[in-house]
């Protein structure tokens, strides 16, 4: 049997060559080479056959071999027997990764691989998504869970929304109240309960080591001044009183939420109302000492400190912030990122800038993701209107927001990441999917925003446009290849959205 063209991958590689038949997948076959990788690559394929390659047997050859230029590249020949080097432990698991998508069962129910030789490696060295455990917690098992498959779409960056109005997610000792009194409420409590939730240091510490194993950098983020409302539950005197604004007091209206009110768990979807005390020198006792502890349990370069829909703060007193909260990150030997509101401040030099914004910029936010570029530090693009899990895929979706308009999986594939910002090439670090969670309250509604759009954003982060003398990103293609993922979607338990647009297959 021969596969049809385009090979079953996402994100699609640099380089494929099919090659005539089959090599069938058997007991027979083995795998060995890297330790790690060896185990990762059988457990795998034993959970989605039922087939145990035998370890350490000829077969299926897994190594690093330096000698391959690209970082997080790898080549996969797939012969009589298989080949995947990788020019870095990365490049190795994610060679792994293209191999486990290929896997197919044939209209027997036989297993193998159409033959074939890749070449691959990333456009963009930051591949993100954002997990939002603020309006909904997630355990740390469900965080896991996302993990491994983000990084099956070869993405290498989870970033934490660990701090918000609504909720304060990680202990830390030295303001051990956080813990206690700042994290019983969520947004998506069911009534009975208020859904609240906090890691501890050895959940966080065990998030991150997992991540570390799926080749995964966690950013940890603690949304300042903004978004704080919480802090103010434990710790009245860091935190000033509410301030309404008029789409806070809309929204309240029409959804039936309370409004926020000062020591008093917030439990709404309102923005911009709180804000640290910014003239307080205590608040900056605190934020160093957050910053510090997280710092230690952090062994990825950066720590996010938010700066986001701070409406409630002056904007000399957000200048003020931001340039002295970034200043204390790079102190600390990170490297800042912010929401792209940051850039109105002088940010510490390096800060990266991440923009929300929508994919046609409004001069304004253009000019504040610019600011980063200009102090040396480089931007991740989230455009709202196409990279945000949370906006609802069709109208009547019954989760999700609408603020940025409808995102199918068209509109979250067809756009161009170099062509929303006038900025050099090199100053784009890459791409982040956020998942916002104040509609979600299971892991099963976090799929069914993520998915099916989560593997177009990993497709924008990891490979570059077609050209009529390369391969690469088509749209022509994605959406017969999107269609083949689902049985690996669904032998995952993923309970993806079935999207019309998509033609779904079961093999
Ligand atoms: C805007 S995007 C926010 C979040 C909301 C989100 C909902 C950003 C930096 N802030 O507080 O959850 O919209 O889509």
């Amino acid at each position: 049997m021969v596969l049809p063209l385009p090979l079953p991958v996402i994100p699609a590689p640099v380089s494929s060559i099919v090659e005539e038949g089959m090599l069938p997948l058997t007991a027979a076959l083995g795998v060995h080479g890297d330790p790690a990788a060896t185990t990762l690559l059988i457990d795998a394929i034993a959970r989605r056959t039922g087939i145990r390659p035998a370890q350490d047997e000829t077969g299926i050859s897994l190594r690093v071999d330096p000698a391959i230029a690209a970082a997080e590249g790898y080549t996969l020949t797939i012969a009589d027997d298989v080949e995947v080097t990788g020019a870095d432990a990365a490049g190795l698991f994610y060679g792994i990764q293209t191999l486990l998508q290929l896997l197919r069962q044939d209209e027997h129910g036989s297993w193998g691989w159409s033959r074939a030789r890749i070449e691959d490696a990333p456009r963009f060295d930051y591949r993100g998504v954002m997990l939002d455990v603020t309006r909904h917690f997630f355990t740390v098992d469900e965080v896991k869970t996302v993990i491994d498959r983000c990084a099956a779409l070869k993405f290498n960056h989870l970033h934490l929304h660990l701090s918000d109005d609504q909720g304060w997610r990680l202990h830390v000792d030295s303001w051990p109240l956080l813990s206690e009194l700042s994290s019983t409420a969520s947004a998506t409590g069911d009534g009975t309960t208020a859904g609240g939730g906090c890691y501890s240091r050895d959940d966080y510490r065990a998030i991150v080591a997992h991540a570390a194993s799926r080749h995964v950098t966690i950013v940890p983020e603690i949304d300042m001044p903004g978004h704080t409302h919480a802090i103010g539950l434990a710790y009245p005197e860091l935190a000033e009183d509410p301030v309404m604004n008029e789409h806070l007091l809309d929204d309240a209206e029409r959804l039936g939420q309370e409004l926020p009110k000062a020591g008093v768990p917030y439990t709404g979807w309102g923005v911009g109302h709180s804000s640290l005390r910014i003239r307080n020198e205590r608040t900056y006792d605190f934020i160093r000492d957050v910053l510090t502890e997280l710092a230690e349990m952090t062994p990825g370069p950066y720590l996010h400190i938010g700066g986001d829909e701070s409406l409630g703060t002056s904007p000399e007193d957000f200048a003020y912030f931001i340039a002295r909260v970034t200043g204390i990150v790079t102190e600390l030997g990170k490297t800042p990122v912010a929401w792209h509101e940051a850039g109105a401040a002088d940010v510490a030099p390096g800060t990266v800038g991440q923009y929300w914004g929508l994919l046609e910029p409004s001069p304004e936010h253009a000019a504040h993701a610019a600011r980063f570029v200009e102090r040396g530090g480089r931007v991740i693009l989230s455009p709202a209107d196409a990279a945000y899990l949370d906006i609802k895929p069709t109208a009547d979706f019954p989760l999700g927001l609408a603020w940025a308009g409808i995102v199918d999986v068209h509109r979250a594939y067809d756009w161009e990441p170099a062509a929303i910002l006038d900025l050099p090439t090199e100053a784009i670090a890459g791409i982040e999917a956020p998942l916002w969670t104040e509609t979600v309250s299971c892991l099963t509604d976090a799929e069914q925003l993520m998915y099916p759009r989560i593997a177009a954003i990993a497709e924008l982060a990891w490979s570059t446009p077609a050209t009529p003398d390369a391969e690469g990103r088509d749209s022509g293609s994605f959406g017969e290849r999107l269609g083949r993922m689902a049985p690996l979607w669904r032998a995952d338990g993923i309970r993806f959205h079935p999207t019309t647009e998509i033609v779904w297959s079961e093999r």
